[in-house]
């Protein structure tokens, strides 16, 4: 109190109270859901800069939307990537793919198979069309909601089914949480439960290969929630002082768990302008829109590749479902929002849009969607022979010591003996649900 110029209360006191603003969402559950406050700029209404432009020339494309795909199903404007009818309907079907998987594993986890799952609906073009725009030996570095590119880059479906049960096919021998997947032969960095630890991780990596004089490229996904991070602080100016060949995805599906956007900033400005600040070319891309999402992350890779910089790129989309099998988001949001979100569903749109250009057709999306599910089914199938949760089938219990350091230390080594032995004390006719001992 001595060091403030005033001890006498009153002095002051025409001066206007501070207050906290603590941000709370438009609408909790059982509410009416009105979006009319997003700006949905028409589709096409965007300019295509050059891959080259400066940074500080690319301001409105932090604050505005890509679009390419209208209300008319029709692709527009100077971001139209003009694919072949043939890549389409690729694309469709692993987005399709990839919400069939998430169909069957959620259910799964339901049933007891796995402990734990997560999807990724009405997010697979943020993964999948975004992924098809690299090249298949760029290093990603997902987040756990990227599943659409392992589908995307052709990652066998049973490694993914035996890693979620850690069953005894798991390759990562049953130490990882379900989801957390890893593939170096597939580009595809192992995932870590420590959010956005990934972002700096993702643009080392491009860092080195500008160093090596390759011509890979990096590219990372983040949820808008763990831009929070300073993690992404670190990685965006690391990206931008080097000029790392590195794009930086940030996926702003409105929540982070309960959390909606405004708690990781969206009230003041938007995900992408965060890129301006550091010197970063930024985009806000319609994140529902398959085009507009392969056309930007093409954009953005292009510019990398030619040694014009990193790029942020803020898919504006929604995450329609529970953030995990362990969530109930009836119980924060209203169950309205999913059915009034106005960037619709980016299977049904680029369905349509393929159905509007005469390459699609009804029958023929419904035969997708049921080899799809048949697909899932058969290969849930066979990865259940390698074990599901509990049932005993797993990697052998002495391999949770190996790779802690390359060596096995003595210490470890002990460690390793010590419970193989408690274990044949305890169990010495193997365990009780028939797994074996060690
Ligand atoms: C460093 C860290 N803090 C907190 C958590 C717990 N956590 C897991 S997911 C999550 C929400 C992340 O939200 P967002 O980044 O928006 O991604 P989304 O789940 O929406 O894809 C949180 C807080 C964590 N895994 N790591």
């Amino acid at each position: 109190m001595a060091d403030r110029p005033h001890d006498d209360a009153k002095l002051g006191d025409n001066r206007p109270k501070l207050s906290l603003h603590v941000p709370e969402p438009k609408f909790r559950p059982g509410d009416a859901v009105d979006f009319s406050h997003i700006q949905v700029p028409e589709a096409g209404a965007q300019p295509r800069p050059d891959e080259t432009t400066k940074p500080e020339d690319m301001l409105d494309f932090a604050h505005g939307l890509i679009r390419v795909l209208g209300e008319d199903n029709k692709a527009h404007g100077p971001w139209d990537p003009k694919l072949d009818p043939e890549t389409l309907r690729t694309m469709l079907g692993h987005m399709a793919m990839t919400r069939a998987f998430d169909e069957r594993m959620f259910r799964g986890q339901r049933q007891g198979k796995t402990s734990f799952y997560m999807k990724c609906t009405g997010e697979e073009a943020t993964s999948v069309s975004a992924s098809m725009a690299l090249a298949a030996d760029d290093m990603v570095f997902p987040s756990y909601r990227q599943q659409g590119i392992l589908i995307q880059r052709g990652y066998p479906m049973i490694e993914m089914i035996n890693q979620i049960y850690s069953n005894r096919g798991d390759k990562l021998k049953g130490r990882q949480l379900p989801i957390m997947y890893s593939s170096k032969e597939h580009s595809f960095f192992t995932i870590s439960g420590n959010l956005a630890t990934q972002t700096p991780q993702a643009v080392g990596w491009a860092m080195a290969s500008a160093i090596k004089g390759d011509s890979r490229i990096a590219a990372t996904w983040v949820g808008e929630g763990s831009t929070a991070e300073g993690d992404f602080h670190s990685a965006c100016l690391f990206a931008t002082v080097y000029n790392a060949p590195v794009i930086l995805n940030v996926v702003n599906n409105q929540w982070a768990i309960s959390s909606f956007s405004g708690f990781a900033g969206a009230e003041r400005a938007t995900f992408a302008a965060r890129g301006v600040g550091y010197g970063i070319a930024s985009l806000r891309v319609d994140g529902n829109d398959p085009l507009a999402c392969y056309e930007a992350e093409q954009w953005a890779a292009n510019r990398a590749r030619a040694n014009a910089g990193p790029t942020l790129i803020e898919f504006f989309s929604y995450r329609a479902e529970g953030h995990s099998t362990s969530d109930d988001p009836s119980g924060y949001r209203s169950a309205q929002e999913r059915d009034e979100w106005p960037l619709g569903d980016p299977v049904m749109r680029l369905k349509n849009h393929l159905i509007e250009i005469g390459e699609w057709d009804e029958e023929r999306q419904e035969k997708m969607d049921l080899e799809a599910a048949e697909y899932v089914k058969k290969t849930t199938k066979e990865a259940e022979e390698n074990g599901i949760l509990g049932h005993g089938l797993h990697h052998p219990f002495r391999t949770m010591f190996e790779d802690v350091f390359e060596e096995l230390p003595w210490h470890l080594k002990e460690q390793a003996q010590q419970a193989i032995h408690e274990r044949e004390t305890k169990f010495p006719e193997g365990l009780p649900n028939g797994g074996k001992g060690a």
